[in-house]
C-alpha cells in the first residue's frame, strides 16, 4: 500500500525514515533542524521526498546545537513538537548542549541521531558512536526523558511512537532515538503508520474537583490575594488574568512568564526573581497579602531569588501547575492543585461565577510608560548618553518595532536588561488564549549562550511574516552568529540586537560586583554590522539614541530578510544583576567559612 503523505523512494520502498516523516506530518510539524552526514542520509532522503510532497522539510543549520535551539524556538511559538537531527559521532556530540537546554526547560523535542551500520559496531567504523565507540547514547541519557538505540527495524515504529508520547509526558522534554543507518533505510512492512498518533498524545489530567473547590474557597476568603505567573500560565492566560481581575489581585510574573501579560495592565507589578522589579518583590512581601497563587512556574533559583522565603516560598503559597516536577519545590505550599491549568481556570471561573465583561478594566488607549512597577535605574532608561545606555536601548526598541514583534533575550546581560527594562507596547489587556501569545521569551535555567540566536530563527520560521527580535551579546554572537546565514537563506524577518561592550559583560560585571579576580572577560572589537553584511544580512551601527532614527526609513513590518543592529553600549552601565551576585557572594563566603 502506498502512503499518501510521504511518497516512497524511487525504487518504491517506503523506509523507516519515510515512516518517521509521516508521523511528523500527522503531528503538523513543518521543520526538521539539523546537518546531514553519512549516517543520517536516509532521513534526509526521506525529507527531500517529503518536501516535494509539501510535507515537513529540512532546515540546514550551521552547527547542530543551533538546530536544537531552533527546534526549541519553534515549539515555544507553536506548541508543536520541535524536531532536530544530527549525524553520528561529532554531529551528535554537537547537538547535546541544545538538548540539555530543552531538558532543563521542559521542551517537547524529538532528537534523531544517526549511527553506523549495525554490523560495523565494535569495529572502529568511521565516526562509530555505539556502546563500543564514543557512546552517544550514554551521553544523551542524563538530558533526555526517553533515550534508546533502535537495534532492529521491527523496533522502529514502536520506539518512535513511545518517544513521541514521552516528549509530551507529565514533565515534557527531549526524547532521543539513535538509529543505525541500515535500520533507518530498511523498508517498513506496510508503508503507512500503524498508530493513530493524535489519539495517543497524552491528555493532561484535570485537577480533582476537590482541589479546585478548595482553591476557590481559599480565594473567596482571601483578604488580599496576589497572582504569580510562570511560563505555564500560557495555557490559560486569558482566564487567569480574568480571575485576577475578578478578585482585584495584583499580578507579578517570573522572568519566564514576562510577556504573557501586558506591562501596562493596571494589576501588573513587574517581574520577581532574576533582574526583576522591586515593586514585584514588595507586592509579595506586603504583610497584608495572605494568599499567593503561583501558576505554572518552574520555581528555580533565578525565578525565586534563590528560593526566597520572604516573598514566594512560604505558607501563603498555593501552587497551581500541571508539570509534576515543579511541585517538588513547594513542600511549604498550603495547597497544591495539580492538573491541566486550562481546566483548573475554566472551573475556577465557573465556580467564582461573578465574572462579566464589565469587570475588565478599560483598555489603555495610549499605554506609553504608564505601568505600575518601579525601575531600578530610571536615569539610565532615559539617558541620552553616547555610547548608549543599555536600558535606553530597551526603551527605544518598542518605539520603532511593530506591536506584534516577539522579543527573545539571550543569557548574559542581554536577558537582564530586557527582563527589567524592555516593555513592548502591548494592548492585550485581556490576555489571550493563543498558545504562542507571549511577546517575550527567555529561559533562565540552563541559560546557554547562543540559545536566543538559534531560538529566534526557529520562532521566525514558525511565525512566518511576524518580526522577531533577538537581543544578544557580542560574546554570544561570536559563539553562534553563524546561524544568521540560516535567517538569510530563508529570508526571515529577524532583527538581531547585539549589545556590543567588547566584553563577556555578565562575567565582567559579576566579577566586579562580587570582588572576584578580574579575568577572562575581554573581547576584541568586532564590527558586527559589517559581519552581518558579509553574511548577506543588513547591518546598522548604533551608538546613540538618535541613531535609532535610521530605522524609520526601513519597512520593519515587511522585512524580506534579517537585519543586525550593532549597538555600541556604555560598557560601564551596571546591569540589574545585583541579586544574583549577592547570592554568588554568599556562596563564596560560606565556602570560605567552612
Ligand atoms: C555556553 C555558555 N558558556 C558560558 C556561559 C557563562 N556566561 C554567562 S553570561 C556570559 C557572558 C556573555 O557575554 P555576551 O554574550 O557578550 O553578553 P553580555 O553579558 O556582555 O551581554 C558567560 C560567559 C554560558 N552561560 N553559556
Amino acid at each position: 500500500m502506498t502512503n499518501p503523505v510521504s511518497p516512497a523512494t524511487p525504487s518504491g520502498s517506503f523506509t523507516m525514515a519515510d515512516l518517521l516523516v509521516s508521523y511528523l506530518r500527522k503531528l503538523d510539524v513543518e521543520f526538521v533542524f539539523g546537518i546531514p552526514g553519512g549516517a543520517i542520509e536516509p532521513l534526509y532522503n526521506a525529507l527531500a521526498r517529503s518536501e516535494r510532497a509539501g510535507g515537513p522539510r529540512a532546515i540546514t543549520v550551521r552547527h547542530e546545537n543551533g538546530g536544537a535551539f531552533m527546534a526549541d524556538g519553534y515549539y515555544c511559538q507553536t506548541g508543536k513538537l520541535g524536531v532536530c537531527c544530527a549525524t553520528t559521532g561529532p554531529g551528535t556530540t554537537n547537538v547535546i548542549t541544545g538538548v540539555a537546554s530543552a531538558y532543563a526547560n521542559h521542551i517537547p523535542m524529538l532528537v534523531i541521531t544517526g549511527q553506523t551500520a549495525l554490523n560495523s559496531f565494535g569495529k572502529q567504523a568511521f565516526q562509530e558512536s555505539s556502546c563500543t565507540g564514543v557512546n552517544t547514547l550514554a551521553m544523551m541519557e542524563p538530558c533526555t526523558r526517553f533515550n534508546t538505540l533502535v537495534s532492529h527495524p521491527g523496533q522502529f515504529e514502536l520506539k518512535l511512537v513511545t518517544a513521541l508520547m514521552k516528549a509530551f509526558g507529565p514533565t515534557p522534554g527531549p526524547v532521543h532515538l539513535s538509529v543505525p543507518i541500515d535500520v533507518m533505510n530498511s523498508p517498513h512492512p506496510t508503508g503507512e503508520p500503524q498508530y493513530d498518533i493524535q489519539a495517543l498524545m497524552p491528555e493532561l489530567l484535570s485537577a480533582s474537583t476537590g482541589s479546585v473547590e478548595r482553591l476557590v474557597e481559599r480565594l473567596r476568603v482571601a483578604k488580599r490575594p496576589i497572582f504569580v505567573l510562570g511560563e505555564g500560565s500560557r495555557f490559560a492566560i486569558g482566564n487567569i488574568i480574568l480571575a485576577a481581575q475578578v478578585l482585584q489581585a495584583p499580578i507579578v510574573t517570573t522572568p519566564q512568564g514576562k510577556g504573557l501579560i501586558s506591562p501596562y495592565h493596571p494589576l501588573y507589578r513587574g517581574v520577581i526573581g532574576f533582574a526583576g522589579h522591586q515593586s514585584a518583590v514588595e507586592s509579595l512581601r506586603d504583610e497584608a497579602v495572605d494568599t499567593i497563587v503561583c501558576v505554572g512556574a518552574a520555581l528555580s533559583e533565578w525565578a525565586t531569588n534563590a528560593w526566597d522565603v520572604s516573598t514566594l516560598m512560604n505558607q501563603r503559597l498555593i501552587h497551581v501547575d500541571q508539570e509534576e516536577q515543579n511541585f517538588a519545590l513547594t513542600p511549604m505550599a498550603s495547597l497544591h492543585v495539580r492538573g491541566s491549568i486550562a481546566h483548573t481556570f475554566e472551573t475556577l471561573l465557573e465556580l467564582l461565577t461573578c465574572e462579566t465583561e464589565e469587570t475588565w478594566p478599560p483598555v489603555n488607549a495610549n499605554p506609553r510608560e504608564q505601568w505600575s512597577f518601579t525601575l531600578d535605574d530610571p536615569e539610565g532608561f532615559h539617558a541620552d548618553s553616547n555610547p548608549i545606555h543599555p536600558a535606553r536601548v530597551m526603551r527605544e526598541l518598542p518605539n520603532y518595532l511593530p506591536r506584534n514583534t516577539r522579543y527573545i533575550a539571550e543569557p548574559g546581560n542581554s536577558f537582564a536588561w530586557a527582563i527589567h527594562y524592555l516593555h513592548p507596547y502591548d494592548q492585550r489587556m485581556r490576555g489571550s488564549r493563543d498558545f504562542g501569545s507571549t511577546l517575550f521569551k527567555t529561559w533562565i535555567e540552563f541559560a546557554s549562550m547562543g540559545w536566543a540566536i538559534g531560538s529566534a530563527a526557529g520562532a521566525a520560521l514558525a511565525l512566518k511574516d511576524q518580526p522577531v527580535v533577538c537581543i544578544t551579546g557580542d560574546g554570544s554572537m561570536l559563539m553562534s552568529g553563524q546561524e544568521i546565514t540560516v535567517a538569510v537563506e530563508h529570508k526571515l524577518p529577524l532583527i538581531y540586537i547585539v549589545l556590543n561592550d567588547m566584553a563577556l559583560g555578565m562575567v565582567k560585571h559579576g566579577q566586579r560586583l562580587t570582588g572576584a579576580e578580574r579575568i577572562g572577560w575581554q573581547i576584541p572589537q568586532v564590527d558586527f554590522a559589517r559581519m552581518a553584511e558579509a553574511m548577506g544580512a543588513k547591518g546598522i551601527r548604533i551608538e546613540s539614541p538618535a541613531d535609532f532614527e535610521q530605522l524609520k526609513d526601513i519597512d520593519l513590518r515587511n522585512l524580506q530578510g534579517p537585519m543586525l543592529l550593532d549597538v555600541i553600549i556604555d560598557p560601564e552601565a551596571v546591569p540589574p544583576i545585583t541579586k544574583r551576585t549577592e547570592v554568588l557572594k554568599e556562596i563564596a563566603e560560606e565556602v570560605l567559612s567552612v
